[in-house]
Parts: C-alpha cells; structure tokens; sequence
C-alpha cells in the first residue's frame, strides 16, 4: 500500500495524517543521556555500583566511557530518530578539564559547556537533573538527612544546578526542565516518618530560593513508591511530590515516572487529572516490569495510553513536558535507546490519527465507541509512519538496524 492509499484510509474516519504528521514535527522529546552509559556519568569512580535505589543489570559490551564516546553514540540516536529532540543531563555528566574535578555543591555552568556546544551544534534545546545519588555523601538520606551538613551540601548541589539550568536554558533559547528526583527513604519500617518529609520540603524550599525566571528554568519534583533496598518507605512518595508541586505552583511542577506506582495503576489517567489543576506537567516515560526496572519503552497498551492522553488533553502544546528514562544495559545501549525513543513517537503519531470519538461517549454509544476503537488497531499505520520517518530525514523500519550492527563492530565493540 502506498503512502496516499493509507492516507485515504485514513481520510474516510475524519483524520488528516498529513497534519498529524506535521504537528507531531515540531513536539520537543527529552532524550536521556544516561541510557548511554548505564547511569555512571563522568564525576565518581564508575566502578561504583549505582546508589539510590535505581540499578541498571547486563553486561553488553560497548558502554561508553568518555564524554567524546557518549557524544558520538547520541549522535547516532539523533540521526536514528525522527522528530525533534532536547537533550537531558544529569549533573554527575559534568565535564572536566584535564586534571580539574568539582564536587556536586561546587559544579558550574562552565562544566556543562560541552554540552552546550553539542546541543548547539544540532540544535537542541536541555534539560537538567541534579545528581543525588551515587556519591559518598549518599549512602543514606540526602535533601532528607537528620545531618545538617549532609542536608547541606545537597541543598548546594541544587542550587548549583537552578544556575547550571538557567545557563542551559538561556545559552539554547529553550526552557530547560529541572526534576529533582531523590532515592531517600528506608529498607524498615521507619520511627519517624513525619521528620525527613518535613526536612525534605524545607530543602526543596531552600533550592528553589536561588533566584531564576519560572518561564525558563522549570523545577519538577519527581515522585517514587519504592526502591531496591528503600523498600518500606520513600520520602518524596506521590502524594508528598503532588502536595509539594499543588502548594507552589508558581516555581514548581510535578513529574510522573510510570514506573513509580503500584503496578495496576495507571499514568494514562493521572494525566487529565493533574492537568485539570497544573498548567504544566512532566513525565518520565518508562516500562516497569514487575517493578520500576526501566525497560526499553515499547509500543505496548499503556505507552499508547499515555501518549494518547498527552494528545487528547492538549499537551502537546507544551502543557506536557516529555522526557524518556530508562536503562537496559543487556541490550546493545544505542539500539535500546532507538527503539524507545522510535516507540515514543510512534505512539505519539497513532494517538494524532486517532479521531475525537467524545461525542460517541458523551451520547453513552458505548458499543460504537468500542468497534471503531478496535477497528482503528488494525488501519495502515505502517505506511502513515514510513512517511513520518523519510519527512524528517529518519530510516524507516528495517532500514537502521543495520546501521547499528555497523557501528557495534567498528565502533562499540573495541571499547575495553
Ligand atoms: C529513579 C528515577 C529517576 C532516575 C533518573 C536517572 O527511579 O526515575 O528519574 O531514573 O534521574
Ligand atoms: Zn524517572
């Protein structure tokens, strides 16, 4: 079937894929730079295993070691994925000078400028993480601890980054996404649960008292329900992160992971819900399995759930800030990242040839609503996101695996 024949197909239901296409061209999505590496960065001893609750499980050889090799295996991912990208960094990707070396609460702009100058160079704009974890000072709680300096230097750390996301946003022209995600919290039942939410909502204050324009540095907290070995309680649980982001909404924004809740709940549907009381929201898109394992995203229900909503509520508009976080390092690390992000927008672009069936609901046609939604999973989509891809300049399916497999051998595999 040709491009024009799927194409009226898709006419005779009263969706313009030509439009969809073109709209969905232009929608921002966060590549995560730490599916590159398996969330090591470049600031601490990489053979240090990964604090804070969150684990990365393979051995697949290839992971790149250097900012140079991060760089170059992004660029393949740009080049592999259609639509427009924004970076995303997490602050322990700070880059040095040779011999020069920052703690978390001394980083600056200045070590970011790398990365400025990539984005730069490919015209993206950058969102931002502070880093707390994998650090000797985080073993137990951080923006949480009972220890004043601890909770300190943490609160510097934050600080430091609302400047190093001001820098980022202002250098690219683009709003620059903050999220502040922790691992605090205890593998036991605690004694005293009130006290480190407390302390945690004190520090988040005293971060985003450094001085920044909400228009353009845009702090998100980001909520969690469990981690490995932080299995009975977690500080910055839902409704902590959700009440925190509702009482200061003029600086703050909430982030949901979908792989921080219990497992038969869905972000699908916390996503009108939040957007009926937050102009803005972000998300971490992901795929739990059993457990927040941060599997390579698929084309499965739930994605298309999410993007369908994201679509639905008029959030593509900029009222849903999209990020990518997961982190599979059994896989080849570049072809992990493709799949997701080609997912993403795959996802995305089905959700933009879906027809507006709400009048159907709002006449209680339930039966109707039901054929034409199971009818629509088998229309020729195939054909509407090959166009997708050879519009922007993207392989189509088939066509850049290859180019992976490539790359492997001449490229990955001879890294030690
Ligand atoms: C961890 C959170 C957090 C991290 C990244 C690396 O459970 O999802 O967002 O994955 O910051
Ligand atoms: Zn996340």
């Amino acid at each position: 079937m040709s491009y024009a024949e799927a194409k009226a197909k898709y006419a005779a239901i009263g969706v313009d894929t030509d439009k969809a296409m073109e709209i969905l061209k232009s929608v921002p999505v966060s590549l995560h730079c730490w599916q590159g590496d398996d969330v090591r960065g470049f600031d601490t001893d990489p053979s240090k295993p990964l604090t804070g609750g969150i684990q990365t499980t393979g051995n697949y050889p290839g992971r790149a070691r250097t900012p140079e090799e991060l760089m170059a295996d992004l660029d393949m991912v740009l080049k592999l994925c259609p639509g427009t990208k924004k970076m995303n960094l997490h602050a322990s990707y700070a880059i040095f000078e040779e011999g020069e070396w920052a703690d978390r609460d001394q980083l600056e702009p200045k070590h970011f400028q790398k990365w400025v100058d990539f984005c730069k160079e490919r015209g993206l704009g950058c969102d931002f993480n502070p880093t707390f974890f994998s650090h000797p000072k985080a073993n137990g709680l951080t923006l949480s601890s009972p220890d004043p300096e601890i909770r300190k230097f943490w609160i510097d750390h934050g600080k430091a980054c609302i400047r190093i996301s001001n820098y980022l946003a202002q250098e690219l022209g683009q709003p620059c996404v903050m999220n502040i995600w922790t691992g605090d919290g205890f593998k036991d039942i605690p004694a005293d649960r009130m006290g480190p939410r407390v302390r945690y909502k004190e520090a988040i204050d005293e971060i985003l008292s450094e001085p920044f324009d909400f228009n353009m540095v845009k702090p998100c907290v980001e909520s969690k329900v469990f981690g490995i070995g932080v299995e009975a309680y977690t500080v910055g649980s839902a409704e902590f992160s959700l009440g925190y982001a509702a009482m200061n909404k003029d600086r703050c924004i909430p982030l949901m992971d979908n792989g921080h809740y219990h497992p038969t709940e869905v972000v699908s549907d916390k996503i009108p819900a939040l957007l009926a009381f937050f102009p803005e929201i972000a998300l971490h898109i992901t795929r739990p399995i059993r457990w927040d394992s941060d599997h390579v995203v698929l084309l499965d229900d739930e994605t298309r759930e999410i993007c369908k909503e994201i679509v639905r509520c008029g959030g593509l508009e900029g009222r849903v800030k999209i990020a990518l976080d997961y982190f599979d390092a059994s896989i080849n690390r570049i072809a992990a990242w493709t799949v997701g992000l080609r997912n993403i927008q795959k996802a995305l672009l089905m959700a933009l040839c879906t027809p507006d069936f709400t009048k159907l609901q709002n006449e209680d046609d339930w039966t109707q609503l039901m054929v034409l939604q199971e009818e629509l999973k088998t229309m020729p989509f195939g054909e509407i996101w090959e166009q997708y891809c050879n519009l922007c300049g993207a392989p189509a399916d088939g066509a850049w695996f290859g180019m992976v497999k490539q790359y492997e051998s001449e490229v990955q595999i001879k890294r030690g």
